[in-house]
């Protein structure tokens, strides 16, 4: 009996949400006429925007220009990358590192560009990572991983990497809820009620630097955190946090997790915790996490593990967090341009709660409590609420804002983004989306200062909007003009793997910073080559050091013997050249690492491990010149014992050749 409701209950959940699909009615002619003209950047012309794409299981993150949707650069930040050589070269597999050991895949979903007061600064792009929970900083100089740090007391770091106005913090919420590290975490999974916590991790970001640092975590009642942004102007000081699974479930979620009416967004006064951190509230816990840091002088990274953390205790110190009912099953959790206006977008709700920064304050002063969840204290509905927008569509996902007073909801289930007008909770104006939406970008959009001309949609689920590939499809985003009253689909373009979140900045606020080439003479790799003269081959045991030079076209040395079998070989390669855009490529047969791919005054290292007897081409593997083709060489392998001595030549014809 008590299965069959269960089982009725299931099938109307996914009853709901397998409407998933739902094609809009005028598919066809959703686009009209000078649609193509609004999206098209001439041969030849930058585009007006840097778009940041997550690229979800792809682990990296895709940079697209805007309004063209062409395709710049896919950054590899958390999943190894052998077109880049990403996590192959000796130099970069550090930054895949973790306190599991290396970890060469995860999956990204949102990303979050530096602030200064509340705008964008185009100084660094962080993404997180949902599986093996860890943040990273990208630098926008040189569009390269430049740090990751993991996260202890955490598993699915979900609502994260969201920072502060002026990126003081990026803070990380474990979407699912574990024991702390610290704590066995060897019990029933049937006690999550008792054994199980939910962690916030407040990472700081170094002003001059972008240097992170864990600074603290509160630890707070188990649930899963999903989104959270910080807040701005007014409530400065103050993050929020969409939760579900306030039931505390631990199994079939799908049903146990969507019982409440109301699920929670969670207040928390980060300026009080810092206080509580200087009074020396916080513990220090035994943990383990890996912190990753890359050197543009090194041209290495080095990975190191840390072992402890700063904890404050929610339900101990009763005036950090504080619960918001909402409904039902939150995902988005934003905050419009004027820091007042919280919007919590829950999937299973018919309407669109709106928070106001003010309301929560006052019903902190007077109380207006409905008792607690777990000992935090539990805010009344009414009392946090500014309104609803009534009937805007089915399953809200996301919100953003134009910086005109209006604001952009996203539904999964409907198919469509809404704006509405923040002030009067009225909507606007309707657009089909192709088709399941999930998260919404405005460059800018979450900052203080929009710039409202695009809203990019990216969409889950694409089914007959491309050319069919096999069983999968392509992602989908779309470009909505929204200079006037009414939003005008532009342009679709294809992802690279799921995108979720994604954010925008002028192009001029990066492309003036870009780094164009490494210092030859400022490099200070330990087996940097700084020119052809000093390139050798060194044994040091059953270790050969190619110390090793490109420049168009060939490489120095490129005749080597005397390698044998049992011997590691490192090839460490420094590109000579000082042009913009002339990078080379190194790769050898048989190796188990992919290409090196090496910038100008760079060096990296191919590790390769010779697996038998004969005769090893290496080759250059980017195009860089009319001459490219010849710019190769050999290794020459002998057994093991062999008598044949090092050797390693540039230019020098052999005896049979004269
Ligand atoms: S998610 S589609 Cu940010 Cu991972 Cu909402
Ligand atoms: Cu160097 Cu091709």
């Amino acid at each position: 009996m008590k299965k069959n409701m269960l089982m009725a209950t299931v099938f109307a959940a996914s009853a709901l949400l397998s409407l998933q699909a739902c094609k809009p009615k005028n598919a066809s002619n959703a686009v009209s006429g000078d649609a193509a003209e609004k999206a098209y950047v001439a041969p030849g012309k930058y585009d007006a925007y840097y778009n940041f794409v997550s690229g979800g299981f792809s682990g990296q993150m895709s940079v697209y220009g805007l309004p063209s949707g062409r395709l710049l650069r896919v950054i590899p930040v958390f999943s190894v990358d052998p077109e880049k050589g990403w996590g192959y070269s000796e130099e970069t597999k550090p930054m895949l590192n973790t306190s599991h050991g290396m970890v060469p895949w995860d999956d990204l979903h949102h990303t979050e560009l530096s602030q200064t007061n509340g705008e964008i600064d185009g100084r660094w792009v962080f993404g997180n990572a949902n599986n093996t929970p860890r943040v990273a900083r990208i630098d926008l100089k040189t569009f390269r991983t430049a740090e990751i740090i993991e996260l202890p007391n955490s598993a699915g770091n979900h609502s994260s990497p969201f920072i502060t106005e002026n990126t003081e913090y990026v803070v990380a919420g474990t979407r699912f809820s574990v024991p702390s590290d610290n704590s066995n975490g060897d019990v029933g999974i049937d006690t999550y009620k008792e054994n199980f916590k939910g962690h916030l991790s407040f990472i700081g970001v170094d002003k001059e630097t972008g240097k992170m640092s864990l600074t603290f975590q509160i630890r707070c009642p188990g649930v899963n955190f999903d989104l959270s942004h910080a807040g701005k102007g007014k409530s400065h000081g103050w993050f929020f946090f969409s939760c579900y699974n306030t039931e505390q479930a631990n199994t079939l979620l799908e049903v146990n997790a969507s019982q409440k009416d109301k699920d929670f967004i969670m207040a928390v006064n980060w300026k009080k915790a810092e206080e509580y951190i200087k009074a020396g509230k916080g513990k220090k816990e035994k943990v383990k996490y890996a912190h990753n840091t890359y050197s543009d002088e090194t041209h290495s990274a080095t990975s190191k593990i840390m072992e402890e953390v700063l904890v404050l205790d929610a339900e101990e110190l009763k005036d950090i967090c504080y619960m918001i009912p909402c409904p039902k099953s939150p995902h988005g959790c934003d905050v419009d341009p004027t820091g007042e206006y919280i919007v919590g977008s829950g999937k299973l709700a018919a309407l669109i709660p709106v928070f106001s920064f003010d309301k929560i304050q006052k019903a902190i002063a007077d109380k207006a409590y409905d008792g607690e969840y777990d000992g935090i204290p539990v805010i009344k509905y009414e009392a946090a609420l500014y309104g609803e927008v009534k009937k805007p569509g089915l399953g809200p996902l996301h919100t953003e804002f134009d910086g005109n007073g209006n604001a952009y909801t996203s539904f999964f289930v409907s198919s469509e983004v809404v704006k509405w007008n923040i002030k009067d909770l009225k909507v606007l104006d309707r657009a089909s989306t192709f088709y399941s939406v999930g998260h919404l970008c405005i460059p800018g959009g979450d900052s203080k200062k929009p710039s409202p001309n695009y809203l990019i949609a990216y969409n889950k689920i694409t089914k007959d909007r491309y050319l069919p590939t096999g069983p999968e499809l392509s992602q989908s985003a779309q470009i909505f003009d929204i200079s006037g009253d009414k939003m005008q689909l532009i342009l679709d373009f294809p992802t690279i793997g799921e995108p979720h979140y994604a954010q925008a900045a002028p192009a001029e606020l990066i492309s003036k910073n870009q780094v164009k080439i490494f210092k030859i003479a400022e490099n200070k790799h330990k087996y940097a080559t700084k020119g052809e003269k000093e390139s050798k081959v060194v044994r040091e045991g059953n270790q050969v050091h190619v110390y090793m030079t490109s420049i168009r076209s060939h490489f120095s040395p490129d005749n080597i013997e005397g390698v044998k079998i049992g011997d590691e070989v490192y090839f460490h390669v420094t590109n000579l050249e000082q042009d913009w855009d002339v990078p080379h490529g190194f790769a050898v047969k048989g190796a188990s690492n992919a290409e090196l791919l090496i910038m100008p005054g760079e060096t990296a290292t191919l590790k390769w491990v010779p697996d038998r007897v004969g005769m090893f081409p290496m080759y250059c593997t980017d195009f860089c010149s009319a001459l490219h083709q010849e710019m190769q060489g050999y290794v020459r392998v002998s057994p093991k014992g062999s008598s044949v001595p090092l050797k390693f030549s540039l230019g020098n014809t052999s005896a049979s050749a004269k």
